[in-house]
Parts: structure tokens; sequence; C-alpha cells
């Protein structure tokens, strides 16, 4: 490499460099350019590995052009840059990056959710275990086992909803409950929360709905310690220690005697009214039995409560209807919730 040569070489290279780095559309392509300039394949990169070939003086003197080249080049590649950076901002026009980002929306819990990991958490609290069951059951664990006879009219086409091969959608979480007696002995202090479905479809009533049932079975289990246990929940879940509850004698085919209980609820006018909230009783003999479970050495008690009630009086919520329509200025409301 004779000094001449290189010097025109350099001249051509920057000359080649100038108009590309000028005539660059944006910053890739400007990126490309300091890559075919100044990166490791380069001719001015060639040129600085061959310098090792010249010797004394003149490697100096070659190894000064160089260096005068490139730094050069980078000094194009610099100022185009900055001239780049500002129109690619302006082009864009309405962008303004000093703006703060626009705040990503986050999901939250459904008031019914909310309200069922609410009550959950008190009976937890009181040493229920949680369970769940299928929402497709037999007849069996629905309604025979149960103590529902075939005669009852919750068997009634109209009240529930059949499918194929004799199953159907369970009517309430019993079924999960009857499931567990079956697998397991007493001691069973248990609650079965979830969906269940009606074919109910009116101002207070939707087809699917959700429940939580419990269910305790030992040995000298007694009315006393079921309304013990509901008078806690109650007072707990409406945060109110001196809430009236009242037990109203009732019937269902599962419990012995039977109750429903309602609490008393004072209305924005100062009325006071009974209000029914959940149903419950002492596990008929004939449901331990079914279950295997000797109904003269075991008793047990049971409570079934409807969520979407429980939720509207916790929440203030007047229109069933609202928790299915999904309209998103009802449900954020309870985000915080
Ligand atoms: C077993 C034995 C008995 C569960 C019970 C109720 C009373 C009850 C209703 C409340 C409102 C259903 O959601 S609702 O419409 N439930 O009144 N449920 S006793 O009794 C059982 C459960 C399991 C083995």
């Amino acid at each position: 490499m004779s000094g001449k040569t290189l010097k025109s070489d350099l001249k051509k290279v920057l000359e080649d460099a100038s108009k590309l780095i000028k005539d660059a559309k944006d910053l890739s392509e400007l990126e490309l350019f300091r890559v075919k300039f100044l990166g490791k394949k380069s001719l001015l990169n060639s040129f600085m590995k061959s310098l090792s070939d010249l010797d004394g003086e003149q490697k100096a003197k070659a190894g000064k052009s160089l260096n005068i080249t490139k730094t050069k080049i980078n000094d194009l590649i610099s100022e185009k840059k900055k001239v780049l950076s500002n129109s690619d901002v302006k082009k864009d026009d309405g962008f303004d990056p000093s703006m703060p980002g626009k705040e990503s929306s986050i999901g939250s819990l459904h008031p019914i959710t909310k309200t069922m990991n609410y009550a959950i958490q008190i009976f937890e609290s009181l040493k229920f275990e949680c369970v769940e069951g299928p929402e497709i059951e037999d007849d069996f664990h629905n309604f025979t086992a149960l103590n529902i006879p075939d005669t009852h009219p919750a068997r009634a086409m109209h009240d529930t909803f059949y499918l194929a091969d004799n199953n159907l959608l369970r009517t309430h979480t019993s079924s999960v409950q009857v499931r567990i007696m079956d697998k397991e002995n007493p001691p069973i202090r248990i609650i079965a929360p979830g969906k269940v479905y009606r074919k109910d479809s009116d101002i207070t009533h939707t087809p699917m709905f959700h429940q939580i049932e419990g269910l305790y079975i030992d040995k000298d289990i007694s009315f006393s310690n079921l309304k013990s246990i509901i008078n806690i929940f109650l007072k707990s879940f409406f945060e109110e220690d001196e809430l009236k509850i009242r037990f109203r004698p009732s019937y269902f085919p599962f419990t012995e005697p039977s109750a429903e209980v309602d609490i008393e609820y004072i209305d924005s006018k100062g009325n006071k009214n009974w209000l029914e909230i959940l149903g419950c009783g002492m596990v008929h003999p004939n449901v331990l039995d079914m279950a295997n479970i000797d109904s003269s050495i075991y008793s047990g008690y049971a409570f079934g409560l409807g969520v979407e009630r429980l939720a509207m009086l916790k929440l203030g919520i007047t229109d069933l209807r609202l928790f299915y329509e999904n309209d998103l200025r009802f449900l954020k409301q309870f985000q915080r919730t």
C-alpha cells in the first residue's frame, strides 16, 4: 500500500460515505451505512489491518490519515443522526414522547365471586373445609340421596334442566356434600360453594345462581350448634354485632326439623323488615342412613344460602339482573370493594 494510493482511496471512501450518509432516509438506513464504512468488514478496517505491513514513518502517516477519515465519517453520522432523530418525532405528528403512558386497566373479580370468597373465608375461619364437585349430576346424588322422593315437585321438568343419559344440572350443591358423605367418615365439617341451575327466570330468579351450602356431622350435633354458627356467620358477614336474627320453622325434605332464617333489615326510610336470608336444619336421618352414616350415633346440621341474595344485601343492589348483564359501568363500581 503506497502513501499515494491510500490517500486517493481514503478520499474516495470519504466521498462515497458523505454522499450516502447525506441521503440516508432514516435511522436504520444510517446504521447500515455506519456498519458499511466503519464496521469490521469495512474498507477502512481492512486498511487498518494492513498497517502492520508498513514500517516506521510510513505507518504513522498512514495511520494518521486513516484516523482522520474515520473521525470525519463518524462526525457525519452523528450529525445526520441528530437531524433524523428530530425529524422522526416531527414526522409522527400528534405524538408527544413526554406524555405519560396509557394506563392499562386491570380486571377485577365479579361482585358475586367477591361475596362468595368473603363468605367462604368466614366459614374457613370457623373450621369448615371448602369442597367442590361436578355441576352435571345424576338423579341419585341430586335427589334420591337427599330424601327427595320421585313425586317431589323439585323433580318436575319445570324446575330441573335435564340432560341426556339421566343426567341433570345440579339444582343445589347438596349433591357435592352427598359425594363427600359417601367417601368420608364423620366428623365431616364442609362448605360447598358453586353454581347451581334451576329452570326459573324472572325478576328475582336467574336460571343459574350461586349457593354456599354447609354440613357438619358428628356425635352430639344439636340445633343450638346450628343456631350458633348461623348467628356468628351472619353477624360477621354483615359486620353488625347487633344484627337481629330470627329462626322460623320450615320444611325441606333433607332436614328435620328445618328452619328459614330472617334478618332484620332497615330500609332507607327507616322502616324495619324481616328478610329471608337462608335455610337450614338438622340433617334428616334418612339422608345419613343412605350415606351409610349411622343416624343412631351421628347427627348433623346443614344450611344453604344464595350468594346473589347475600351480595345484593351487602352491596345495596336492588336488581338481580345487573349481576349478569356484564355492564362495565356496574361492574367497575366494585373494583375496589
Ligand atoms: C345434605 C343434607 C342437607 C342444605 C340445606 C337449605 C336448607 C336451603 C336454600 C337457600 C337459598 C337454597 O339457594 S337457595 O335457594 N337452601 O334452604 N339447604 S338445608 O341441606 C343439606 C345439604 C346436604 C347432605
